[in-house]
């Protein structure tokens, strides 16, 4: 078989980039290592920049995002001495979308289906080959038999345990990485949401946030150590600890019910340089990994999907390299970005266990600065609805 790009990975970077080279007529074939209703089970992300709500409208997904998506201009932050709020309208002319990854990724596999693009799904040990030549190709096997794609160049959108990155020799890559010693245990309950907006609330006991995917259907998520499994956590515990460390106003109206999910993420901030390596191209969580405080997981997918699609469409439409080229300077330039801000929003609401007193009183002076600085306000705002591309 021969198609122009084989995009390892059916999760949303992956289905992303095939439904944006469709519609500028180039030829992909995505290999996905689970099934669908496997990948349409993971609840992660909620919400989405303008950057990447732009990307789902050029893919010409985005019809139930905006029919069923909420917009939001601001957010609440609470802390101890201080709540307030970060208004991003005012900041920064534009808002984020609360819609979660789940329907991102139903809309896309939805569009792909319905125009024909192909998507092989359960494929066992896939193999980049040849990406530093001009013609490289991926092995891959499926239902027992072994199969070979050869390809232009190969986008490596497998997350953060895929093969794609590792492809690239240990004498080429470097990773950086901080491993932060709490995870974060996350539910979802059929209840209102306890707020119109998203509330980031830092507390003695450890961080809380109160997230919501639709009018019924709320995601709350609350700070734990490491070796928490979800099974130590009944739901009366999860709905204890949430009041004790969200704003009493909130605490009191809150409205609880049982959990129809519970997991628990371990937070990690992590990037691979280069992005790129031959014809072989990372993006998303195959490249980058962000603790989930600043929202910017998904959403800094979508720029890699960005940059890398442009850079694709200069090549095939224009005869041009200088996108390929540049790909990965661009990329890792804009994710850079999003780990500082990823990391400093963790590093200011969260419980460190070896904080000391004077560590305290320096994130409660971050936080009591935020409260009073419109500039501060401003630089917060700006990277929470997504520097530009
Ligand atoms: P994904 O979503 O991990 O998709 C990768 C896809 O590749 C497949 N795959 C392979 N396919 C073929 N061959 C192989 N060898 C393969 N190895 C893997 C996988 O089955 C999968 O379908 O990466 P992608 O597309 O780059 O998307 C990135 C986002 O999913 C991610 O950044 C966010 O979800 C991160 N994240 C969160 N971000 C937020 O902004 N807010 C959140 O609340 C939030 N919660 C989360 C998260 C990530 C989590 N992970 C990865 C553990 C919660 C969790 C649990
Ligand atoms: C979510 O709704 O899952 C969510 C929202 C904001 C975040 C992280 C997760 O920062």
């Amino acid at each position: 078989m021969r198609t122009q790009v084989v995009i390892i990975g059916g999760g949303p970077s992956g289905l992303l980039l095939a439904q944006l080279l469709m519609k500028s007529g180039i030829e992909s074939v995505v290999l996905e290592r689970k099934t669908k209703d496997y990948v349409l089970a993971r609840i992660r992300a909620g919400i989405l920049e303008q950057g990447m709500i732009g990307l789902l409208r050029e893919a010409g997904v985005s019809d139930r995002m905006e029919a069923e998506g909420y917009v939001h201009d601001g957010t609440l932050i609470a802390a101890e001495n201080a709540t307030f709020r970060i208004d991003f309208k005012k900041h920064t002319g534009t808002t984020v979308m609360v819609y979660g990854q789940t329907e991102v990724t139903r809309d896309l596999y939805e569009a792909r289906e319905k125009a024909g693009g192909k998507i092989v799904y359960e494929v066992e040990g896939v193999t980049i080959h040849d990406a530093k030549t001009d013609a490289p190709y991926v092995t891959y096997t499926v239902g027992g038999q072994d199969q070979r794609i050869d390809c232009d160049y190969i986008a490596g959108c497998d997350g953060f345990h895929g093969v794609s990155r590792k492809t690239i020799p240990d004498g080429v890559r470097r990773e950086f990485e901080k491993v932060y010693p709490f995870g974060w245990l996350g539910i979802l309950s059929e209840t209102p949401p306890v707020d119109d907006e998203l509330i980031y609330a830092s507390s003695p006991e450890g961080f809380a946030l109160c997230s919501m995917r639709n009018a019924n259907l709320s995601r709350y998520y609350v700070q734990c150590p490491l070796t928490d499994k979800p099974e130590d956590w009944s739901d009366a515990a999860f709905w204890e600890a949430l009041k004790r460390r969200i704003p009493e106003e909130a605490a009191d109206k809150l409205i609880t019910g049982p959990s129809i999910e519970k997991s628990i993420a371990p937070l990690r901030s992590f990037v691979t340089e280069p992005m790129q390596w031959g014809r072989l191209f990372l993006c998303g969580d195959a490249a980058h990994i962000v603790p989930p405080t600043g929202a910017k997981g998904l959403n800094t997918a979508a720029s890699d999907i960005h940059y890398l699609y442009h850079a694709l469409r200069d090549h095939y439409l224009d005869g041009s390299d200088e996108g390929i080229d540049q790909y990965s300077a661009k990329a890792l330039a804009r994710v850079w970005k999003a780990e500082r801000f990823s990391w400093w929003m963790t590093s200011l609401l969260h419980h460190f266990p070896d904080q000391s007193d004077f560590d305290l009183r320096m994130q409660q002076a971050d936080i009591a600065f935020l409260r009073d600085n419109e500039a501060a306000q401003k630089a917060m705002a700006e990277n929470y609805v997504g520097l530009p591309y």
